[in-house]
């Protein structure tokens, strides 16, 4: 084990972050710009995370790009411009590396580097990291910052290895360009990253089949390019952005009408999300009411209004009727995109139902389901990810009495935190936009810059009070999870099987991972607990302070 290695070859920091992506990266400068010594490790070999593996066709960001960066550097904000209303995955992935650039990061990080385990040592009160290639590192503090959607899932298919073609997940992609041209292309899939590359592949494809389980909603991104003047006004009024960001529901500077659903006539209703229709954007329809993720009858008034436009642009009926999603619209990841639906008149693209004539197996010559063989040139997998839970138990992770995260959150149980950074029993470790946190219902911008702050905030404070170990209390963390539980509770979120419940992956825990309390509230949330000296954590005395009162 870690311990019983030569001290000498073992690296000693105050702080290790895994990941590379926005949070692992904000989160060394601020502890770097704070005087502490910090080490990133990151798999891939360059900096970007999500942006670095998602460079599927048609890959872009769903919240607006003006919302879509960091905040903490003016000259940073005055120094990029977004060419686009919703930048492409590679114009993020660029200004992610100016980002690494600009601030020196790189020095701290290490690349092709996997953190293979994370041991919480009782004796010294250090955690103990291994990494793939044999290199061990002490660190006071142990931080994740691995994204919420990091562990990409591929489905058991019976076959798979068989498969002669070439195949890929949305959340590996090559960095090589994949070449559909004159090939058979068939996609699993049509979440966002289905729905997002399906118009684009089709464009180069001769032939494309989408295998489609659950119909899904999806509303016009309506991208364009930003206008220099809009660009300047929203630079001059950044402060005033930047706040209503802060104190929002969701990060981004919106909030729902303050009316009922079902308060409006048919027509009333149909006018305003025409508007919103025509607006498109992620929060445009979910918050032309109030009450859509609440009460079944008005959900289902904005799940009809969308199926009517489906049905309008889907020319052949029979497809049409395939396309109609039916769950709770807003309750799995709502989808922009830039002609999903238009896609499916042209003549290379034909949709399957896998929902009534499930995939059996994927054959040396492509694909089988209950009812018919496809042959394909190249298989594209865009089914999802292992969300919230998944990238950490990639780790062996393993706190007090050598318990591991795993089985922590085995069984029933599911996930439970405090605060969705830290879990008892687990000292000096934080999450950046853990489980129970808003992460993946916020704009992630905001969520980690919130998230990085309070924790680099809690380490400047530990270290001025001579404070060696932070760890959660039980029934504070029990307390969070109850309300986390309940905030989400009357909502339909908690009626849909999707992978904010857990409900995509096989044998998983179900149980709503995120906290839906909003961006704001949370953030007050965690700033008093910060001003009450830390509440529900347990701080202990620095071994150094310790040995300082026994000195004098
Ligand atoms: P999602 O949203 O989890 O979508 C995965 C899709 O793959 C979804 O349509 C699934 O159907 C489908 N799927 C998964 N397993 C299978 C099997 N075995 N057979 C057929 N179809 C399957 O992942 P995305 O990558 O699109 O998006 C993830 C997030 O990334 C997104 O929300 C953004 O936040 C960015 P299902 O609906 O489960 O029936």
């Amino acid at each position: 084990m870690a311990q019983t290695q030569n001290p000498d070859t073992v690296k000693t920091v105050d702080a290790v972050i895994v990941g590379a992506g926005f949070s692992g990266l904000y989160m060394l400068y601020r502890l770097r710009e704070a005087g502490f010594s910090t080490c990133v490790f990151e798999t891939g070999d360059n900096v970007g995370g999500t942006w670095y593996w998602n460079r599927y066709p048609g890959a872009r960001c769903d919240v607006e790009s003006i919302y879509y960066n960091y905040t903490f550097s003016e000259e940073l904000l005055k120094e990029w411009t977004w060419s686009a209303k919703y930048a492409e995955q590679p114009e993020i992935l660029s200004y992610i590396n100016y980002v690494a650039d600009k601030f020196d990061l790189r020095k701290d990080i290490q690349f092709k580097a996997r953190v293979d385990s994370a041991q919480f040592n009782e004796e010294v009160n250090r955690w103990t990291i291994q990494l793939n290639n044999g290199q061990i590192v002490s660190a006071r503090y142990f931080i994740t910052g691995v994204g919420c959607l990091s562990a990409s899932n591929v489905p058991k298919f019976k076959g798979l290895e068989s498969f002669q073609g070439e195949w890929y997940h949305t959340g590996r992609w090559p960095h090589e360009k994949v070449d559909f041209s004159g090939k058979r292309v068939g996609i699993i899939g049509t979440g966002s990253s289905g729905i997002q590359s399906i118009p684009a592949i089709a464009k180069e494809a001769e032939q494309l089949l989408v295998f489609q389980r659950t119909p899904q909603y999806s509303i016009p991104a309506r991208n364009v390019l930003n206008d220099p003047d809009y660009i300047q006004q929203i630079r001059e009024n950044y402060e005033e952005i930047k706040k209503n960001m802060r104190k929002s529901l969701t990060g981004i500077p919106m909030e729902p009408r303050n009316r009922s659903a079902l308060d409006d006539t048919p027509e009333e209703r149909r006018q305003l999300f025409e508007a919103a229709w025509e607006q498109g954007g992620l929060l445009s329809l979910s918050y032309a009411y109030n009450d859509l993720a609440i009460k079944p009858e008005a959900n289902e008034t904005v799940a009809e209004f969308i199926r009517s436009k489906i049905r309008r642009i889907v020319k052949n009926p029979e497809v049409a009727e395939k396309l109609l999603p039916s769950y709770f619209y807003g309750t799995k990841r709502p989808i922009i995109d830039t002609d999903y639906f238009e896609t499916y008149n042209r003549d290379n693209v034909t949709l399957v139902d896998v929902k009534s004539t499930p995939i059996q197996e994927i054959t040396p010559a492509g694909l089988r389901t209950a009812d018919a063989e496809y042959e394909l040139d190249i298989i594209v997998f865009a089914t999802g990810f292992d969300a919230m839970t998944g990238p950490l138990f990639k780790m062996d992770i393993r706190g007090r009495n050598g318990v591991s995260l795993k089985e922590k959150w085995a069984g029933g149980e599911q996930t439970r935190t405090y605060l969705g950074i830290s879990t008892a029993g687990f000292p000096n470790m934080f999450m950046l936009t853990g489980p129970e946190s808003p992460s993946v219902l916020s704009n992630m911008m905001v969520s980690i810059e919130q998230h990085v702050e309070w924790v680099s905030d809690c380490i400047n404070y530990m270290r001025d009070h001579h404070k060696g170990v932070i760890e959660a209390n039980v029934e504070a963390e029990n307390a969070w999870t109850k309300h986390c539980r309940e905030v989400a509770e009357p909502t339909l979120y908690v009626k849909t099987d999707s992978w904010y419940m857990g409900a995509n992956i096989e044998g998983k825990a179900r149980g709503f991972q995120i906290y839906l309390g909003g961006v704001g509230p949370y953030r007050q949330i965690c700033d008093d607990v910060a001003e009450k000296g830390y509440e529900g954590f347990t701080l202990q005395a620095s071994e150094e302070s310790v040995v300082n009162e026994l000195i004098q």
